[in-house]
């Protein structure tokens, strides 16, 4: 299926003429926006004179690039046209558009992935004279990444937001807060980051030898840095999801503001940010001051995410404190639930209703199923697919990210020299093989699927290079299995998608990134 070597490979593809020939471009190349593809062109125009030196100077004439909304096509849709006479990147929309110069940038070779020319005295660049065809599978084609148990400084987000555009990903699901660290400022609780984002010593290490390295380890980002984030990330047609996750992995927010535990139950004037990897027993209180503490978190967060979709979280809630709170009990005889199963359920249905009221919607992780699911929430499906398969049959939508096939911080290989040795062994084919939409939905119910995408849990990575390695190259079969409509898994042509990795290793060498390589030494641990 796979034409030439473009990654995530497209429907169509043929050449033109039917001999294969080639289009040169040099200093006279001009490039052209029609309306609503301005930012794009320089999206483009930036790319590509930084990697080639050449100027791509605004203008419309023979041989020069074009870039056109065309509405007759579907949204995310495009073409891409390289004749003997111009280049036409045509879209359904400015995504559409977008994603074609994604591709388009494919074509002219690894080279034009880095930063500066390498070759000053190459002033002529050719593409294949092609037409492609093309447009997603799936409309949430995400990552999530956590930035709480590691926290990723700005540089990086916006570096990843670049390595999702480059493969056509358009959901950054941004994990903002955990038992062990809360990473956006909000202006009116102050502690949440003054004190919830730095830990004294973090546990780094797994396996069979944990080791406790003593250090310190925090950061965030303010308000301003989010929003710089979040129009970087609109700039290349991505939407950012945040995830505030509540009532458990919440203890960085309680060592903030310690009214937010079971206070009749533990002490928590002297809780700490956690230090540990695993589940904190130190979930949230059930009560109108939670609630209203929260309403004030989500005011400012809906400020700076334009997302329809917000992330409550709503995973691993332990329960056991509300099992023995005087305070927790007392409201779920007043709500007259059955259980404390019933309280989470209320709890997040209370922020569906809130949300929902602001013209946003609702999504958590497949717990949110327990106990009963809020009338309008979407559901992150990680446990496996029988969650998302619940919730598409009730008619809820789902995004599919089952823990099994598409979690990035599991180990790549059965190895013994697998640097991060954590996980089920997922390997590159394995992600290449996964299939989002479970065979026993009907269509009807499938239609419910959004999408899909990869989560990348940072417990075992420490910085970038550990990041790049646990991501990279998987989540490059991920985004072809994202974007383009491939067979069922036992037919799906590996050895294609190898032979094209081989050109696209090539891109991620010339754009820096630390993959696991295919073969030969694993990088030092
Ligand atoms: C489960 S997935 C978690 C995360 C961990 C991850 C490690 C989910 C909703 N909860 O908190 O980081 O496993 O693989």
């Amino acid at each position: 299926m796979g034409f030439e070597d473009v990654i995530p490979a497209p429907r169509k593809g043929w050449w033109v003429p039917p001999t294969p020939g080639a289009f040169p471009l040099d200093e006279e190349t001009v490039l052209y926006a029609e309306p609503g593809t301005e930012r794009v062109a320089l999206w483009l125009r930036n790319a590509l004179s930084a990697a080639t030196g050449l100027p791509f100077a605004e203008g419309r004439e023979d041989n020069g690039i074009v870039l056109r909304v065309d509405p007759g096509m579907a949204e995310e849709a495009y073409r891409v046209v390289i004749d003997g006479y111009a280049i036409r990147i045509d879209g359904g929309s400015a995504a559409g558009v977008f994603w074609g110069a994604q591709t388009f940038r494919q074509l002219m070779g690894p080279d034009a992935y880095r930063r500066a020319p390498i070759d000053p005295a190459r002033r002529e660049w050719f593409v294949p004279m092609v037409v492609i065809e093309d447009a997603p599978r799936f409309r949430w084609r995400g990552l999530m990444l956590d930035v709480a148990r590691h926290f990723t400084p700005k540089d990086g987000v916006l570096r990843y937001l670049d390595l999702m555009a480059a493969h056509k990903l358009n959901v950054l699901h941004f994990h903002l807060t955990d038992d062990q660290g809360w990473r956006v400022e909000i202006r009116r609780y102050p502690k949440l980051t003054e004190t919830g984002s730095w830990r004294a010593r973090t546990k780094f290490g797994h396996g069979a030898s944990p080791l406790w390295e003593e250090k310190p380890h925090g950061g965030h980002y303010t308000q301003d840095d989010i929003r710089e984030i979040v129009a970087y990330a609109a700039e290349r047609h991505i939407t950012v999801v945040p995830e505030i996750d509540v009532p458990g992995h919440s203890q960085a927010a309680i060592a903030a503001y310690p009214e937010l535990g079971n206070t009749d139950v533990i002490d928590t004037t002297s809780l700490k940010v956690w230090d540990s990897w695993g589940i904190s027993p130190n979930v949230l209180a059930p009560t109108d001051n939670t609630l209203r503490f929260y309403e004030g978190v989500l005011e400012e967060l809906l400020e700076l995410f334009p997302s329809r979709f917000v992330h409550v979280g709503g995973d691993e809630c332990l329960k056991d404190q509300w099992r023995r709170s005087p305070t927790a009990q007392a409201r779920i005889r007043e709500l007259g639930l059955a259980d404390e199963d019933g309280l989470q359920s209320w709890f997040i249905g209370h922020f569906d209703k809130w949300l929902s009221a602001r013209g946003r919607r609702l999504v958590g992780w497949d717990e949110i199923l327990e106990g009963g699911l809020a009338d309008g929430a979407a559901v992150s499906s990680w446990r496996g697919y029988e969650g998302g398969i619940a919730a598409a049959r009730a008619g809820h939508d789902v995004v599919m990210c089952p823990e099994q096939q598409v979690y990035l911080d599991h180990r790549q290989d059965a190895g013994a020299d697998e640097p991060v040795p954590i996980g089920y062994v997922r390997t590159l084919e394995d992600v290449y093989r996964f299939e989002p939409v479970p065979p026993e939905l009907t269509p009807e119910e499938a239609g419910h699927v959004l999408g899909t995408q990869a989560n990348v849990w940072t417990e075992v990575m420490e910085d970038h290079a550990r990041v790049d390695y646990q991501t990279f190259p998987r989540l490059v079969a991920f985004a072809e299995v994202a974007w383009s409509p491939l067979p069922a898994p036992a037919e799906r042509d590996f050895a294609d998608f190898e032979r094209r990795m081989a050109t696209h290793y090539r891109r991620l060498d010339a754009l820096g990134v630390a993959y696991r390589p295919p073969s030969g030494p694993l990088p030092w641990q």
